[in-house]
């Protein structure tokens, strides 16, 4: 019996050198450990011994099973081991290298406008305020004089949220929101994304960027905003620019005006982007209706103020000269790379 014991131990030792891999040795522990392995076929022979014999066997079962699990454990972390230099040596990466040959990034037409906006504004006493993009009803309506059922929300169909959240349709929200924050005097300007349940054509798109601008002091008037247009328009094309104001209605400000430029892409002679007439409405903008100075906690008997809306965008178009806004939004690199600007 015990030369039987010596042969199984050099067989199993035998075995356990040769193996390569994790599967193998579990081959190994089912042979030599498992329910009909080598150890398990001398504890069925114990019955048919003396007691002092199954003593002496039963000690040696134990030890040998004992000296095989421990090798096979040992094996199976040089095994882990081993496998884990051999996928360090496979998957070792230079990570100064460009394997992709990557070309350097560069800031998108829109964000270069933003930028520049903020700058000028900046530069000229006002702060920069962020706002959700997803807003409450009485933020992008109400607090805004424009009523539940008044047909001004028809004007910007919205993108709803079950619970009565909505997505906002422009940034004048954070008008009421920086009123609410603010003292006056205030100077504040806001960008960002808004939406709208828009049929889209070369100047319209469903999600675009605006650029919303307060400005609330005592004896504020309609020559303070034209000011600030020209001079803000100024900064963005690095010359004047020739823009036109018409009445335009918008119910949270009194008067309301649209602030036209004239067409860059066609000198406005009339092209597809500025439908053939030459203009193109950029700007949004009027005096601050006294129903909005009241949501925004300001007595409109002591102040007045103006406010404005850009289409970014459409700003960043005339600068660059693009004709279609949807490919603007569309992520495809070979457009945006005949734009890059650092
Ligand atoms: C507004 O959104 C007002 N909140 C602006 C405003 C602010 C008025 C403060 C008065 C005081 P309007 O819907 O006209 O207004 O949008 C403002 C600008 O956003 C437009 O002049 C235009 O440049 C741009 N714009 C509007 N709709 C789109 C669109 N679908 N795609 C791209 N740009 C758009």
């Amino acid at each position: 019996m015990s030369k039987n014991f010596e042969n199984v131990e050099l067989s199993f030792r035998e075995r356990l050198q040769k193996i390569s891999n994790v599967k193998e040795l579990e081959e190994i522990k089912v042979q030599f450990l498992g329910k009909k392995g080598e150890l398990a076929q001398f504890m069925k022979q114990l019955k048919e011994l003396s007691n002092e014999k199954k003593a002496e066997i039963g000690k040696s079962v134990n030890r040998l099973k004992e000296l095989f699990q421990e090798k096979i454990e040992h094996r199976r972390e040089e095994l882990k081991q081993g496998e884990y230099e051999h996928r360090m040596q496979q998957e070792w990466i230079d990570i100064t290298t460009d394997p992709f040959h990557t070309e350097p990034g560069s800031l998108h037409p829109v964000t270069v406008v933003q930028q520049k906006l903020e700058d000028a504004f900046m530069a000229m006493g006002f702060q920069v305020l962020d706002g959700p993009h997803i807003e409450t009803e009485y933020y992008n309506f109400e607090a805004l004089n424009i009523a539940e059922h008044h047909p001004a929300r028809d004007m910007q169909d919205t993108f709803y949220f079950e619970d009565g959240h909505l997505l906002r349709t422009h940034t004048s929200p954070i008008q009421i929101r920086g009123m609410e924050r603010l003292k006056p005097p205030l100077r504040i300007v806001g960008p960002g994304k808004v939406f709208r349940c828009e049929r889209t054509d070369a100047s319209h798109d469903s999600c675009f960027h605006q650029f919303e601008g307060m400005m609330i002091d005592r004896d504020i008037s309609v020559a303070h905003l034209i000011y600030f247009m020209k001079t803000m328009l100024g900064e963005v094309f690095d010359s004047e620019v020739e823009v036109r104001l018409r009445p335009g209605y918008f119910p949270f400000v009194e008067p309301g005006f649209e602030l036209d430029m004239r067409c860059l892409l066609c000198q406005g002679a009339g092209c597809k982007f500025c439908k053939r007439v030459g203009w193109i409405e950029l700007i949004g903008c009027g005096m601050v209706h006294p129903n909005v100075l009241r949501s925004g906690n300001i007595d409109p008997l002591v102040y007045s103020g103006f406010a404005f809306g850009i289409g970014i965008d459409r700003l960043a178009m005339m600068k660059y000269d693009i004709t279609d806004i949807r490919p603007l939004h569309g992520g495809n690199l070979n457009f945006t790379r005949c734009f890059t600007v650092l």
